[in-house]
Formats: C-alpha cells, structure tokens, sequence
C-alpha cells in the first residue's frame, strides 16, 4: 500500500444518503452509489497514513455561486414535502422519484409554471429517475460540498493538493438539475471557491468514465474555468447520452475552453491516456485545478465498459501532478468495491509521485 501526505477530507454524513434502489428503464434495480463506497475509501486513506480531517460547515452562499436558489431550496425539502404527501404509505415510496419530466418543447412560448402535485414537481429539476431523494440525501450532499469546498479552502491557504472524499458525487448536476446519482456539483463549487479565493483561471479534469455533463454546461460560454474531460463515447451509447462530444468546445468567451477526449468501448490505459495527455496540455497555464476523480473506468467497474487498470489511473495523475498546479481531487464514479479504494489511494499516489512531493 502506497503511503499519502495530502490531507484528505471525508465526513460520515455521507452515510445518511442511502438510494436503496433505482429506476432505470422502469425498473427499479439495485443502486450502485451506495455507503460501502465512502467506507472503503476512508478505510483505504487510513491505511495509507493520509491525514483524515472534517469539512467545515460552510454557508449557501458558496453553493449558490453555481446552483439556482430555487434548485437547492427544491433539494433541502423535496423529501419532507414527499412525506407530508404520502407517498411513502400511498403508493409505498419512500424516496422523491419523478414520473413527469417539463420538457422546455412541450411549454412552445406557454409560461412554465410550477406544478402543485408532488410527484409532479419532483421532475422539475431532474434529468433521469435514476437518482432518488431521501430522508437524508440533502445533509449528505451538502456534507460533500462542505468536503470540496474545505479542500479547495486548504488549498488556497498553502497545501499544494487535498482529496475531498465526495459522496454523494456531483459531476452530472448542473446550475438547476440533477441527476446521474448527483445532486450538487462539487467540482464546480470548488472551482467556483478557487476563483473567489484569487486563481484567475481554473482548471477541471475529469476522469470519470462518464462525461461530466453538468460541469460542462455550467462553465460552457465561461473562459475563466476550463473544462476538460476524458470518457467513454456517449455515441456508443453510454450515459450521459446527450452530451460529451469531441466537437462540444465551448461557445462566446467560453470558445475553446471546453474539452472533451471521449474513448471507444474497450479502450484501456494506453487510449485512455492519451486523452489524459491532452487535458493536461489544455489547463497547462491555470492557476489552479480541480480533479474529477472517477475511477468508474476500471476493467472491473460494473457502470463502464473501460478497461482501465491502476496503473493507469496512477499514470495519469502521475502527469496531472506533473503539471504543479495547486490542486483539489474531488471523488465522482466508482462502483466496484472491492477495488474502489485501492484506485483512490493509488491515484492520489501518483499524483504526489508526479508532483515531486
Ligand atoms: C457519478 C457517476 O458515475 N454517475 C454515473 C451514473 C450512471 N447511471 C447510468 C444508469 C444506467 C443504469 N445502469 C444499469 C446497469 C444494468 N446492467
Ligand atoms: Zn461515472
């Protein structure tokens, strides 16, 4: 087991978000983001000698620099506004899922008003049945910002990179939606964070096997924070589905920082890391950056068809620590437990091998 010197914060509200199931394709199948994951990690960070420390709470104004009021007074008491409706009992779901989705085309030039039935306000902010709200979905989602936004705080005051263990993870979420087992969106806020504490301009890779959809769109007409992602191609059919195209390279000031490698199914270190390579040449010239630290992409990950190993996954934050770059690594994807934690502790490794630490 390797040893870490980066501090690492991780938080045991994380386990008061418990998905118990979730629907895809009308059925409801067991979850993937599950509990284990934040226990394997902190067990694996613990033996690995990394400084273990709490996140500091943090006021909402530093979640409102990314997300919508309305969105996050939506995800503090969707749950409450579930019970109170009876759901639970009538018809026996006790997590906020929705069966109705406002899609903008069905609206034309209608105003789009909020509906008054719980059920169906509960597709109000979300993209996808696969991500339900519970009981304590909103402490623990905001327990992983606190985590994000205390690292990027540490960062800032001098440590050269902090791990936040964030779990929930958050890449999928956008200013005003969620989904794809997220809720906040943690890289961004801490990117947001860095900003405000001075980086001119901050740089995002994200490695998890899946496209971060909604970091990209909220960075998208922004020149300040370059987004840069390498995933399994959404054309071969895999989720986010909708977005995370070679040609998606942002729009206005945002023209050019936008970056996004996607890789075939069965692409393994060697393509993979050749769209590392070319992340890293994109937030070369930051002054800070964020890592999106998925490691959904490994040979033995049930949610991708990667074929990534360890040694990959150390290779490539080998060359992001190469970089120098004060550095914040956010945990999004990773679903295989009994390797989830050994891919953590090996990429932050090797990021500190690469940083010279
Ligand atoms: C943070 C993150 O990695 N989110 C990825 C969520 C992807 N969810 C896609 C849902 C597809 C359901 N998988 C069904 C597998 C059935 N064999
Ligand atoms: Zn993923």
């Amino acid at each position: 087991m390797p040893q870490l010197r980066m501090p690492a914060v991780w938080s045991e509200a994380h386990r008061l978000h418990d998905p118990h199931g979730e629907v895809w394709v009308g059925i409801l199948i067991p979850p993937l983001e599950v509990p284990e994951r934040g226990e394997v990690i902190r067990e694996a960070l613990v033996a690995a000698g990394a400084p273990v420390v709490a996140p500091k709470p943090h006021p909402r104004s530093d979640l409102a620099a990314v997300h919508d009021p309305g969105f996050l007074a939506h995800l503090e008491s969707a749950y409450e506004r579930w019970v109170d409706a009876g759901f639970p009992d009538d018809p026996g779901q006790d997590r906020v899922v929705p069966y109705v989705f406002p899609l903008p085309q069905s609206f034309g030039a209608v105003p789009r008003r909020m509906p008054t039935a719980e059920s169906a306000r509960a597709g109000w902010y979300a993209m996808d049945t696969t991500t339900p709200l519970g009981r304590g979905t909103w402490e623990a989602a905001r327990a992983a910002a606190d985590a994000a936004l205390t690292a990027a705080e540490m960062v800032l005051g001098g440590e050269p990179a902090v791990y936040a263990m964030c779990r929930p993870p958050g890449h999928h979420v956008g200013r005003d939606f969620y989904g794809g087992s997220c809720y906040l969106n943690n890289a961004a806020i801490a990117a947001e964070r860095l900003r405000r504490g001075g980086a001119g301009r901050v740089g995002i890779v994200d490695l998890d096997a899946h496209h971060g959809n909604g970091t990209q769109v909220i960075f998208y007409e922004r020149a300040d924070v370059v987004y840069t992602s390498v995933h399994i191609d959404p054309d071969e059919g895999w989720f986010p589905h909708f977005m995370g195209r070679a040609d998606e390279r942002g729009v206005g000031e945002g023209a050019g920082a936008n970056v996004n490698a996607p890789v075939p199914e069965g692409a393994g270190d060697a393509e993979w890391l050749e769209g590392v390579d070319r992340l890293c040449e994109a937030v070369a010239g930051c002054d800070a950056l964020v890592v999106s630290l998925g490691v959904d992409g490994h040979v033995d990950d049930p949610e991708s068809p990667l074929e990534m190993t360890g040694d990959g996954y150390a290779e490539a934050c080998r060359r992001i620590g190469s970089l120098g770059l004060a550095t914040v690594l956010v945990q999004e994807g990773g679903y295989d437990l009994t390797t989830l934690g050994g891919l953590v502790v090996g990429s932050l490794a090797g990021f500190e091998e690469g940083r010279g630490a």
